[in-house]
């Protein structure tokens, strides 16, 4: 090759040997090159490093060493995690996943290739442009740092990421279904990346570890940090005893049913009662197996139980109700986990997305305000009773029935209620076609009160919520249930679409 080029040429004797010191200064930065790709490639980290006759010379791990005086190419890890060659984003990952490191190395063309794929960014020298000394070397959170005199970097990882994990003596140990938490301190955490195996299965990729465990027994549990450089990692024991669980709401954080009317009637509401009665006495019912009434659209509830319900493969949970068969009051059912750990569901919330999530006459964020009476009205059947507005510019009433004697609006509470959700469009329709026998068949699947609770189209799969941006999330199990009634319509004599709520099943527990 070299000699194809020195006969080409064939010219004076000057340009030859200028022709000659250009090889070789070629061929000093290509070694030096080599050096560093070495480095990167090897994922060898550094030692220690001194300076010799304006040279940087680096011990590596290895303990080969690496002299860097000048370059006029260089490669660093940009601020999002790829390789950057002469400042551009070269779109390959430096942090490589699976531990697999990138192939780095200068192709037939002089170009930087990187995993087999040309960057079409060249080696070599840019004309024009002198090389850049070396003005310092520093570490910093375990990535070695070389800056060039024009202001460039180069960045090598220094170190191992280190483990520190505190575990008590003889391991953890806790009570099945319970949340698992180990929050470890990584020193060097820059570009890391975490793997827990709880007996030898990956169940995480975060540093901290949020677990739960079903099944009574002795867990191994293993943390892997690994970065560039190297890795470290930590066993330890988890010993998960048997503990007996109430299959059932033990819980009622909060009740608010919307006028309806079964509203003071299931439970009983009074002007006397409060938030925090009403909230017991919705709570003395579910334990003890009672039912309430959530009235109209936007009435909720939210409860708990006494551990926390686990994802597992499948369906995981029924909101018992007494949907029967063309009655559904479909509820829409949001789910919680206690990630602050206070056993209050003031956590995130997200929404179990059943059949009608996506459909095109399903209202996000839709509102409605009722209107309390000022009197209670003299007709049995008034149908102007309860007025109520809604934030799509819709209004109407709620109409009074004869089978319900006492006032629909919440004792309770004030002069307007708004309340806030998705909205879904009832399959409310006239079966009889003269107002005698109305139906409301149910929604395919996915929420409270709409199919009878023995139906496998009942069970929720925990999997299936999203959350406020409607992206799929993968609970690991839940602790707080919250359901609101997702219907405004009424059916003749059979009042307003009301879901009602009696229980709660466990599909893990017995
Ligand atoms: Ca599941
Ligand atoms: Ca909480
Ligand atoms: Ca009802
Ligand atoms: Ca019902």
């Amino acid at each position: 090759m070299l000699s194809v080029i020195l006969l080409l040429s064939g010219c004076y004797k000057d340009d030859i040997n200028d022709l000659k010191n250009d090889v070789n200064n070629l061929k000093e930065r290509m070694a030096q090159y080599e050096n560093l790709l070495d480095v990167l490639n090897k994922r060898l980290y550094v030692v220690s490093y001194e300076t010799k006759d304006g040279n940087y010379v680096i011990t590596m791990s290895d303990g080969s060493k690496l002299s860097v005086r000048n370059a006029s190419s260089f490669i660093e890890i940009g601020e999002n995690g790829n390789w950057w060659i002469d400042g551009i984003d070269s779109g390959n990952k430096a942090i490589a996943e699976e531990g697999k490191a990138p192939k780095i190395a200068i192709g037939q063309n002089g170009n930087w290739f990187i995993n087999d794929e040309d960057t079409g960014v060249s080696a070599a020298a840019q004309k024009g442009k002198d090389a850049a000394e070396i003005i310092s070397v520093s570490i910093t959170n375990g990535i070695m740092t070389f800056t060039f005199a024009d202001g460039r970097t180069i960045s090598i990882p220094a170190n191992t990421p280190e483990i520190t994990l505190t575990s008590p003596n003889g391991g953890f140990v806790l009570d099945k279904m319970r949340w698992f938490k180990v929050l470890p301190q990584i020193k060097y955490p820059v570009g890391a990346t975490y793997k827990w195996l709880v007996n030898n299965e990956e169940v995480s990729s975060t540093a901290d570890l949020l677990y739960i465990f079903g099944v009574a027994g002795t867990y191994n549990i293993e943390l892997i940090a690994k970065n560039g450089v190297g890795e470290d990692s930590k066993t330890f024991t988890v010993t998960v005893n048997e503990k007996a669980y109430n299959n059932k709401i033990t819980q009622v954080f909060d009740f608010l049913p919307a006028p309806g009317q079964f509203t003071n009637e299931l439970p009983n509401g009074k002007i006397t009662d409060t938030d925090e009665t009403m909230r017991l006495k919705a709570e003395t019912a579910l334990t003890a197996n009672g039912m309430v009434s959530l009235g109209g659209f936007g009435g909720y509830i939210v409860f708990g139980f006494d551990h926390t319900v686990i994802n597992k493969e499948g369906n995981d949970f029924i909101v018992l109700g007494n949907a029967f068969n063309d009655w559904a009051e479909p509820g829409i059912i949001m789910v919680s986990y206690d990630s602050n750990e206070n056993g209050k569901p003031d956590d995130e919330w997200f929404e179990i997305a059943g059949s009608e999530h996506n459909k095109a006459t399903t209202i996000k964020n839709y509102e409605i305000t009722y209107y309390k009476p000022e009197t209670e009205p003299t007709n049995l059947n008034e149908p102007n009773y309860i007025r109520w507005t809604d934030n799509q510019g819709a209004t109407g009433y709620l109409a009074k029935n004869q089978w319900h004697r006492q006032s629909f609006y919440p004792l309770w509470k004030g002069e307007t209620l708004t309340y806030k959700g998705t909205f879904l469009k009832s399959n409310i329709y006239d079966k009889s076609g003269v107002g005698n026998n109305w139906a409301n068949p149910a929604y395919e699947w996915g929420y409270a009160d709409n199919w009878a609770n023995g139906d496998v189209r009942a069970q929720i799969d925990i999997s299936w919520a999203v959350n406020a941006k409607g992206e799929s999330v993968k609970l690991k199990g839940i602790d707080f249930v919250r359901v609101y009634n997702s219907n405004r319509a009424e059916g003749g004599w059979l009042g307003e679409v009301s879901t009602e709520i009696n229980g709660f099943k466990d599909l893990n527990l017995p």
